[in-house]
């Protein structure tokens, strides 16, 4: 097992943070949610009753794993991006068709955990663990990108919805471009359905979603200085049907100054913090965004409400 570290090289991200709080709309990139303490409550979000994602991809991979697997092909490198906790992607180290396994995620502890787990529990599996920001520009080791090896790009979990349509065709097309002819990308995709349902997910009676969601004043905080007060904050999240996606937005209970290093923020009463976008879509919409982005589509897979949708697409 080894760990690259590329997350050093990539460390403007604070910039950033502070850039899209000072503009006239106040946002923060989603990718603030996951510090540790982040990545753990989103597993504990995977868990809900309300988050039917996670199960429904994990149930689609269940009653198709044998078809996906004839995609994946033996001997091969799975990339996955975002990896989490890891749970999909043992059902397809499971196959023992997998030899070489790296995971690419922005928390490292997290990411340092689950891949010593793997290589224990996998020993015939290489884990090389990449810690980055693969929101951004991404160089992977040279030895990995082997263009005589079969490569599957991993990315479960509808995290292509927390892009913008923009940046998910750029996305798609980097992926593409990584990947040679042969090569596929296996994506799990959040379907659009009844709003209620969608709210639900994003507004769960735990509370965890709203922890999770105010966790990331504590994680600027903790990183930048800042002196947020999580009790003036409250979580918001809504589906926004015409824009076919849901926010997620962090609302000032009042009127304050919140400071991260010399800068001081003003807050307006109810102003918003734009934290997150989950984009759904249709499953001809993503079919449409994969193909226009160096995809060719092989086979979707859903569930028997259609609630979640699962890709494999190759490179020609
Ligand atoms: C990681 N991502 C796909 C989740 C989503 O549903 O957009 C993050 C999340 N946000 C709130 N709940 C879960």
């Amino acid at each position: 097992m080894r760990i690259i570290d590329q997350l050093q090289e990539q460390n403007n991200r604070f910039d950033e943070a502070i850039e899209s709080l000072t503009a006239t709309k106040k946002s923060l990139q989603p990718k603030f949610l996951y510090d540790k303490y982040g990545s753990v409550l989103f597993e504990q979000i995977t868990q809900l009753e309300e988050y039917y994602p996670t199960r429904t991809e994990l149930s689609i991979m269940e009653g198709s794993l044998d078809e996906i697997l004839r995609h994946i092909s033996s001997r091969s490198t799975v990339i996955e991006f975002g990896s989490g906790a890891s749970r999909k992607i043992r059902m397809l180290l499971e196959s023992g068709m997998i030899d070489e396994y790296v995971p690419i995620d922005i928390s490292k502890s997290f990411l340092m955990e689950s891949s010593e787990q793997l290589s224990v529990d996998y020993p015939a599996i290489q884990v090389t663990g990449i810690v980055a920001d693969y929101t951004n520009e991404l160089n992977l080791p040279k030895e990995l990108m082997d263009a005589t090896k079969k490569k599957t790009v991993f990315f479960p979990g509808s995290t292509i919805g927390n892009f913008e349509k923009k940046e998910a065709h750029n996305f798609l097309s980097m992926i593409a471009a990584l990947l040679s002819s042969g090569d596929g990308l296996l994506i799990g995709v959040d379907v659009k359905k009844a709003p209620r349902i969608l709210h639900n997910a994003y507004n769960d009676k735990e509370g965890i979603t709203a922890k999770f969601n105010l966790n990331l004043l504590t994680h600027l905080n903790r990183e930048l200085g800042a002196d947020f007060n999580l009790n003036q904050f409250e979580h918001y999240a809504f589906y926004n049907a015409e824009l076919g996606r849901v926010e997620m937005h962090l609302v000032s209970m009042e009127e304050q100054v919140v400071t991260i290093g010399n800068k001081s923020i003003l807050f307006n009463n109810h102003e918003t913090i734009h934290t997150e976008n989950s984009y759904k879509y249709s499953i001809s919409e993503f079919q449409q965004l994969a193909s226009s982005s160096g995809f060719v589509l092989e086979k979707t897979w859903t569930d028997p409400k259609e609630l979640f949708s699962l890709h494999y697409l190759s490179v020609l």
